[in-house]
């Protein structure tokens, strides 16, 4: 099918033809579904359906939208999984999950949940646009991964590290869709205009630009918000892709300092994204804290590049970068 979305232009969509009518299933990937909660809290509401197999307008009145931006959010998400580190689902088992768009009244978040292995997406309000953006689709299934490998306990530092895998790939997953419309950056929830003044909600190559985000790791950093101790995780995997200092990536310039005041010499997003999703399915457990991402991290890295490698060097720099070990 054909989805006009509000964020990513004219797309493709993998839909299900029942009959006469049309619906937002993709066979493709897992039988992935997108329903319209039409302000409801609870409960699937309806998958999406119509006569014809064009979804949406780009405009947020037409209700088709949000589903279509939703639905493409998760095939990019899936296919980022599949195709860059070879997992099948969020599971792992080739089964899809589901999306529910137009959540209760002008609720201005998005959100992952284990019990019914779906993601929910609010509408926004005011100045608030609609929460299905391609790098907050790409956040909160990165949930359901997290969940289903590391289980990394949502509060203290290992909270901090759960909320900065799901910015990590929510990013990572913006800059694969290579999407005209909505370009790869390391800049989170960009288009949804939270904040009503264009920022973004965070910043990974300066976390603390948001006013709340750390940019390093110190004794402590365990009792704040997790979406704040992120700061330090974030940072430490935009130095490891693209080094300190400044940087221009598809039309966004980086400032990205370094805690020690030494330089980080980047190694590039695609081994940087091996490194943490090995470290993430295969090292990381359920109580790691920022210590133990250092040593998770440099034994990944380790393993696929070598440890007299630059790619081990750069993950021990990064870390000393966010004062984490030295
Ligand atoms: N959108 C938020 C997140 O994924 C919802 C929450 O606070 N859990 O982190
Ligand atoms: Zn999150
Ligand atoms: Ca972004």
């Amino acid at each position: 099918g054909t989805g006009n979305t509000m964020y990513s232009g004219t797309v493709t969509l993998g839909t299900t033809q029942s009959g006469s009518t049309y619906n937002l299933t993709d066979g493709a990937r897992g039988n992935h579904k997108t329903y319209n909660l039409n302000r409801g809290t609870s409960g699937t509401g309806t998958l999406f359906s119509g006569p014809d197999d064009v979804w949406g307008n780009g405009a947020a009145s037409n209700a088709e939208t949000a589903g279509a931006d939703a639905h493409y959010g998760a095939a990019l998400t899936w296919d980022y999984y599949k195709n860059v580190h070879g997992r099948s689902g969020i599971r792992g088992d080739g089964v899809g999950a589901y999306s529910r768009v137009h959540y209760g009244n002008n609720y201005v978040n998005a959100f992952w949940s284990d019990s019914c292995f779906c993601m929910t997406y609010g509408d926004g309000s005011g100045n608030a646009n609609p929460l299905t953006s391609i790098d907050v689709a790409g956040h909160e299934m990165t949930h359901g991964v997290t969940s289903n490998t590391a289980g990394l306990i949502y509060s203290g530092e290992s909270g901090g590290l759960n909320e900065a895998t799901s910015d990590i790939f929510g990013s990572t997953v913006e800059f694969y869709a290579n999407n005209a419309s909505d370009v790869g950056d390391y800049l989170i929830g960009e288009e949804i205009n939270i904040n009503g003044d264009g920022t973004p909600l965070r910043y990974m190559d300066k976390p603390s630009k948001d006013g709340a985000s750390k940019d390093a790791w110190y004794s402590g950093i365990g009792s704040i918000d997790v979406h704040y101790s992120s700061g330090p995780a974030n940072h430490f995997f935009y130095l490891l892709s693209e080094g300190s200092g400044t940087k221009v990536i598809n039309g966004v310039t980086y400032n990205s300092p370094t805690s020690d005041g030494l330089p980080v010499t980047g190694i590039g997003r695609a081994k940087a994204e091996k490194i943490w999703f090995r470290s993430l399915t295969t090292k990381f457990t359920s109580n790691t804290n920022y210590a133990a991402a250092r040593t998770g991290t440099l034994a990944a890295a380790g393993e696929l590049y070598g440890t007299t490698s630059a790619e081990y060097k750069a993950v021990q720099d990064a870390w000393a970068g966010v004062n984490v070990g030295t």
